[in-house]
C-alpha cells in the first residue's frame, strides 16, 4: 500500500500531464477562437492550467456532435448488455486512475487530496457503475387496453442533454448526472464550472477508452455567461441538468422558456437546519453538526449551516462542537495527510465569505471561535471553521447560503418553535433532528420541508436514495433508480388488431 505523504503528491504532480482543451467528437481540440483562460489554484494561488475558453460556436460543435451520435443510434440502439459493459469498464478505468483524478480534483477545488481520492473519485466510479448496472434491468410497460389493442408505454431517451455543474464536488455531481443520462441512451454536452474542468476532461477521455462512442459525451470548458448560457439557450438541446446557485437556476428556467421549452432539472442552494433537542446524544449531535457544516470547507449545498438547539443544552453543545472541530477537523494544505479541510475555491469567494461574516457581526452575531482567514502565507484561500451565537433566524448569517465553514447557532424552547425556525427559509434541501424520543423524531422529520431529513445523523447517503430539494432548492432528483426518469420521456405506441 502507498503511503500518501505530501512529498508523494508533490512528485506525482510534477509528472502529471494536464489537459485543458475541449473534448468534442471523441477527442481534444482547442476552442475555435484559440483563446484560453487560467485560474489561480485554491491551495497556493499559483496559476492553474490553461483551459480552452469555449463560447457559442464551440457549444454548437459539441451539440452537433452529440446530436449526430444520438440520431445515428450508435449508443442508444446498442444491445443493453453491451452498453452496460462499456459503462462498467468506464467505472473501472476511473478506479484505475484514481490517484490522478484525485489530484486533478484537488488542484481545481483545493480540497484534501485524500478526500478527493476516498470520497469524490470513489463515488464517481460507484455512480457510473450503479447506472451502468441498471441498463439491462429496465422494462417498458404494456397499458391495460381492450382485447383488440396493445399499447406499449415505452420509456425513451430525450436526446441531447446539457449538463452544467458547479465546482464544489465536480466528479460526484458529474456521475450523478452523466450516469443516468447516458445509461438512458442520451448524448451529453457537459459545461463544467470554470473553476473546475480538469476532472471532467479526463473523465471524457476515459469514457471513450472504455468504448463509449465518440460524440456521446462532450465537454466544453468556459465561463457561465459565455458557454453555459448558449448551451441552455440552444434550440437543439432537449434538457438542462443544472447544479449551482439559485440565482443562476432561475436564469436557466428563463433560457429554457425563451428557447425550445427544454426540460430543466435544478439542484440549487440550501440553508439546512440541524435540530438538537435536550434529550439528544450531544456527542453525536456535536460531531454531526461540525462535520455537516465544515466538511469540504463548508462548500456543500446541503451543509448543516443552521444549528437549532434547545436552549438548555446550547452551551454544552457548543463546547463539544469546538472540541470536535479542534481535535478532528484539521485545516491544512490539501496534500498534507492530516488535512481534513482545505482551501475555498478562489479569492473572490473567500472575500465574499469574509464579507458575509463581517456583515453578520455588524448585525450582532457573536463569534465563538474561528471564521478567519488562515494560512495566507501559502498564497491559498483558507478560512477556519467558525461558530456564531447570539443569533436570530432573520439575521443574514442564518438566511444566506454562505458556502464557507460558518455555523449559525439559534436557540429554541419548544418543538413547535424549532419546526417554525427550521422551515423559515427559502430553501428545502436537507435537515436533521437529534433526539432519543422516536415519536418526536418521526414528527419532526415528517414536518421539516426538505428533500432529505436525517435522524440522529447527518449526510449519510448512498446511491439508492434520491437527492434534491424542495422550494428554492430546486426540483428533480439526482441519485437512485428514479434519477433515470428525468432523462427519459414516455412514448405510447398503440397497435389496433382485427
Ligand atoms: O455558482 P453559479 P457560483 C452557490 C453558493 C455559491 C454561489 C455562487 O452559495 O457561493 O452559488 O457560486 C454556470 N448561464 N452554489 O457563482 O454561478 C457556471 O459557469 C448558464 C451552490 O460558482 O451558479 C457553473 O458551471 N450557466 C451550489 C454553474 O453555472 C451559468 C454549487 C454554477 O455556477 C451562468 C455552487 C449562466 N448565465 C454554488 N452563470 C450547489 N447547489 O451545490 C453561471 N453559470
Amino acid at each position: 500500500t502507498t503511503t500518501y505523504t505530501r512529498d508523494y503528491w508533490e512528485s506525482a504532480l510534477s509528472s502529471l500531464k494536464l489537459e485543458g482543451r475541449l473534448f468534442i467528437e471523441g477527442d481534444y481540440r482547442p476552442a475555435q477562437s484559440g483563446e484560453t483562460f487560467t485560474r489561480p489554484r485554491p491551495m497556493d494561488g499559483k496559476p492553474g492550467v490553461a483551459l480552452a475558453r469555449g463560447v457559442g460556436v464551440d457549444i454548437d460543435a459539441a451539440v452537433a456532435s452529440a446530436r449526430a451520435a444520438f440520431e445515428s443510434g450508435v449508443w442508444r440502439k446498442k444491445e443493453p448488455l453491451e452498453k452496460k459493459k462499456i459503462m462498467l469498464r468506464w467505472a473501472e478505468l476511473i478506479r484505475a486512475h484514481a490517484e490522478e483524478l484525485a489530484m486533478l480534483e484537488t488542484l481545481d477545488v483545493g480540497k484534501p487530496v485524500l478526500a478527493s481520492l476516498n470520497v469524490d473519485v470513489r463515488l464517481c466510479a460507484d455512480g457510473i457503475q450503479y447506472y451502468g448496472e441498471m441498463i439491462d434491468k429496465q422494462y417498458d410497460e404494456v397499458a391495460p387496453t381492450g382485447p383488440n389493442a396493445r399499447a406499449l408505454v415505452r420509456k425513451v431517451p430525450l436526446g441531447v442533454i446539457g449538463v452544467i455543474t458547479p465546482w464544489n464536488y465536480p466528479m460526484i455531481i458529474d456521475a450523478w448526472k452523466l450516469g443516468p443520462a447516458i445509461a438512458a441512451g442520451n448524448s451529453v454536452v457537459l459545461k463544467p464550472a470554470e473553476q473546475s474542468s480538469l476532472s471532467a476532461l479526463r473523465l471524457a477521455a476515459l469514457a471513450v477508452e472504455a468504448g463509449l462512442p465518440a460524440g456521446v459525451f462532450n465537454v466544453v470548458t468556459g465561463y457561465g455567461e459565455e458557454a453555459g448560457k448558449p448551451l441552455a439557450l440552444h434550440m437543439d438541446v432537449d434538457m438542462i441538468a443544472f447544479t449551482g446557485s439559485t440565482e443562476v437556476g432561475k436564469l436557466i428556467m428563463g433560457y429554457a422558456a425563451q428557447s425550445n421549452v427544454k426540460r430543466v432539472a435544478l439542484e440549487l442552494g440550501g440553508k439546512s437546519p440541524i435540530v438538537v433537542f435536550e434529550d439528544a446524544d450531544l456527542d453525536a449531535a456535536a460531531s454531526a453538526a461540525a462535520w455537516g457544516c465544515f466538511y469540504n470547507a463548508g462548500e456543500t449545498c446541503h451543509a448543516s449551516t443552521r444549528l437549532l438547539v434547545q436552549r438548555s443544552v446550547q452551551e454544552k453543545l457548543i463546547a463539544k462542537i469546538e472540541a470536535v472541530t479542534a481535535s478532528d477537523i484539521a485545516l491544512a494544505h490539501p496534500f498534507e495527510p492530516s488535512s481534513q479541510i482545505g482551501a475555498l475555491i478562489d479569492e473572490a469567494h473567500m472575500e465574499k465569505v469574509l464579507g458575509m461574516i463581517a456583515a453578520g457581526e455588524t448585525e450582532g452575531a457573536k463569534r465563538v471561535f474561528g471564521a478567519e482567514r488562515v494560512l495566507s502565507e501559502t498564497g491559498g484561500f483558507y478560512i477556519s471553521p467558525g461558530v456564531f451565537i447570539d443569533m436570530t433566524n432573520d439575521m443574514s448569517l442564518a438566511r444566506q447560503e454562505i458556502f464557507g465553514p460558518v455555523l449559525a447557532v439559534i436557540p429554541f424552547d419548544t418543538e413547535e418553535e424549532a419546526l417554525r425556525l427550521a422551515n423559515d427559509t427559502i430553501y428545502g434541501l436537507a435537515g436533521a433532528v437529534f433526539t432519543k424520543d422516536m415519536d418526536r423524531a418521526h414528527r419532526v422529520s415528517e414536518a421539516i420541508h426538505a428533500g432529505t431529513v436525517w435522524i440522529n445523523t447527518y449526510d449519510m447517503a448512498n446511491f439508492s436514495t434520491p437527492f434534491g430539494g424542495f422550494k428554492q432548492s430546486g426540483f428533480g432528483r439526482d441519485r437512485s433508480v428514479h434519477a433515470i426518469d428525468k432523462y427519459c420521456d414516455y412514448k405510447t405506441i398503440w397497435q389496433q388488431f382485427g
